[in-house]
């Protein structure tokens, strides 16, 4: 990737932004605003400058330390001071400052007066009327806030990745149906299972006189074709999602695939890894001069620059590439490397089928166990159980395990945690079940510090198993509850505890940089399907989707474990 002047000043102008945000000195700010001016408008290419052994430091307001800094982007296209920041505020400050009107100054304002720290938040304060109170804000200035919002959101309607599943399987389906196609498939953010996608890429091959293209822009759910071509067409569908299709060539399949794969931080960091080599790598394949030397596969792609294949969940330029160079790439876990499913819902409460329901359709799919872990009485709307009916619901599983062969079905609960860390039920009821899996469902608001704690007291009690859905996001419609991810984590190591990646397509919480922080930790997460039906059962695919993401293996998690090894692993010991 060719490191621009511009890149380096946009860096350094924004580590200029995130200190200001947090307060820092005043002359601290201005070094980095004003080294990001001096790059910005040098004349002469800084990459260049560097690779002739110039002193960067000659440059005005380039001291030592800065000249470093420019040295390590060029070198490695990040900087880790950037990084550092980024991981100290909270993650979407950074997008608050991509909406016009709204400066550093004015960002400070809102985070440290109204806690604002997401878009939702500031959408919802400027819409009460709280933003024209502020000091240097305004009517005028909160309108435009409120346009600006609506307009940065309605850019960036994406599509849950389960709902545009649903989407590209009948689309798929379609176009494999017609005459003389070979391979159709999803490329794109879908095939890397990002958790939601902004639209579809399809790449197909077909024989020479394949109508594919004229079919394609002639499907039923079409509302609208914004082009099309002997090789390339984009259409609306009514659902609003749009899907790009691509016509290849046979020998081309491999690179097309990896190129529109991407994502394009990865593609970008691959071809970077071809130009050392002296090749090129496009759509079209690997090539040397005008010679053609790999692009029927991806293997061939990757194989040219050193590397063995990267599945599509890693490629996202988080350290795959490094980690595939020294053959230290995971092994990713599967969906058949589950054994069981530990969050499940029946009639007793929301859920629409009865235990027996549930069980035998996870039998079916050949799972081992299944733990029931209906809501507590707090939570009202969802007929949450008291300690009678939890009890009586402990009774009949014994009956119904005593019947069952082939399947096993485990006690649990998804009890509330309490605004002061307590939980929904006594402990007399909690010591009688297999699993306790802890769920906050309400104050999504406390501050940072308060809600952090509310969760670390609820892991210290003695029948606490499991956290679910670890910041309570709901994709596209609620923003995660702040938390310190990392300060709970090292709880759950210290207590012997777990962390679920709920799976409901809604949430896929953990997240994935998540998940890669616990395995470093060592500290398991159970892939739940938090199922209220048993076709929610099939869900589990996102979670592992997510999972794989997140850079987890088979022994990363609890649930790939035999109901033998796992009794123990329940039980707990500190
Ligand atoms: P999305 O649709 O926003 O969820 O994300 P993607 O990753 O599917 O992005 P999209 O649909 O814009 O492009 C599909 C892939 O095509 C992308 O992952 C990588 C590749 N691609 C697109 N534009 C570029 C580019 O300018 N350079 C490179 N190297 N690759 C690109
Ligand atoms: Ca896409
Ligand atoms: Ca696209």
């Amino acid at each position: 990737m060719p490191i621009h002047n511009a890149d380096i000043a946009a860096i350094f102008e924004e580590i200029a932004n995130l200190l200001e945000i947090q307060g820092a000195n005043l002359f601290r700010v201005r070094a980095y605003r004003n080294a990001a001016r001096t790059v910005g408008d040098l004349g002469r290419d800084i990459k260049t400058l560097l690779e002739k052994g110039e002193d960067l430091t000659n440059l005005p307001g380039i001291g030592e330390d800065l000249a470093g800094k420019i040295k390590e982007i060029v070198d490695t296209g990040k900087c880790s001071m950037l990084d550092k920041l980024h991981k100290e505020l909270p993650p979407a400050i950074t997008e608050l400052l991509k909406i016009p009107n709204l400066g550093p100054k004015r960002v400070k304002t809102l985070y440290h007066d109204l806690d604002i720290q997401t878009l939702e938040q500031l959408y919802r304060a400027a819409r009460d009327g709280r933003i024209r109170e502020l000091p240097g804000f305004g009517a005028k200035t909160e309108q435009n806030i409120l346009q600006a919002v609506e307009i940065h959101a309605g850019a960036t309607k994406r599509f849950k990745l389960a709902v545009a599943a649903q989407y590209a399987s009948a689309l798929v389906n379609y176009l494999k149906k017609v005459k003389g196609t070979d391979q159709v498939i999803v490329a794109g953010s879908f095939r890397r299972m990002r958790e939601t996608v902004g639209d579809l890429d399809i790449l197909v091959t077909a024989a020479p006189a394949s109508p594919v293209m004229e079919r394609f822009t002639a499907y039923d759910e079409v509302k609208d074709v914004l082009s099309s071509g002997a090789t390339r067409s984009s259409v609306i569908l009514k659902s609003g999602l749009q899907v790009d299709l691509r016509l290849v060539g046979r020998e081309s399949f491999g690179a097309a695939l990896q190129y529109f794969t991407g994502s394009k931080t990865h593609n970008i960091a691959i071809r970077r890894l071809g130009q050392e080599r002296g090749l090129k790598i496009n759509e079209y394949g690997v090539f040397k001069g005008d010679k053609r030397i790999a692009g029927e596969t991806e293997e061939s792609v990757y194989k040219t620059v050193g590397l063995p294949y990267i599945p599509p969940e890693l490629r996202e330029d988080r350290g795959e590439i490094e980690a595939a160079r020294a053959g230290r790439l995971p092994h990713l876990i599967e969906l058949h490397d589950l054994k069981g499913d530990l969050h499940l819902h029946t009639k007793a409460t929301d859920g629409r089928n009865t235990i027996k329901d549930m069980a035998l359709a996870a039998r079916e799919r050949g799972y081992e166990y299944i733990a029931i872990t209906e809501h507590s009485r707090r939570l009202t709307v969802a007929h949450g159980l008291d300690p009678q009916r939890l009890l009586k619901q402990i009774d009949e599983i014994d009956r119904l395990n005593a019947e069952l062969s082939g399947i096993t079905v485990l006690k649990g609960i998804e009890v509330d945690i309490l605004e002061d860390g307590g939980l929904d039920l006594p402990d007399s009821v909690l010591e009688r079940l297999d699993l306790v899996i802890g769920a906050v469902h309400s104050k999504f608001d406390l501050p940072r510090a308060r809600q952090t704690e509310r969760i670390l007291r609820a892991m210290d009690h003695p029948h606490f198993t499991m956290l679910a859905h670890p910041t309570g996001r709901l994709l596209e419609q609620r923003e995660p509850y702040d938390v310190d991810m990392l300060r709970i984590i090292r709880k759950a190591r210290k207590r012997g505890c777990y962390l679920e990646l709920n799976a409901h397509p809604e949430r896929l919480d953990l997240l994935d940089s998540h998940c890669q922080m616990a395995k470093e930790e060592g500290v398991l997460v159970s892939i739940n399907s938090d199922a209220h039906n048993t076709l929610d059962l099939d869900n589990l695919r996102y979670g592992i989707g997510q999972a794989r993401r997140g850079w987890l293996e088979r022994q990363d998690v609890l649930n790939t474990r035999t109901l033998k090894e796992l009794r123990p692993l329940l039980k707990r010991t500190m």
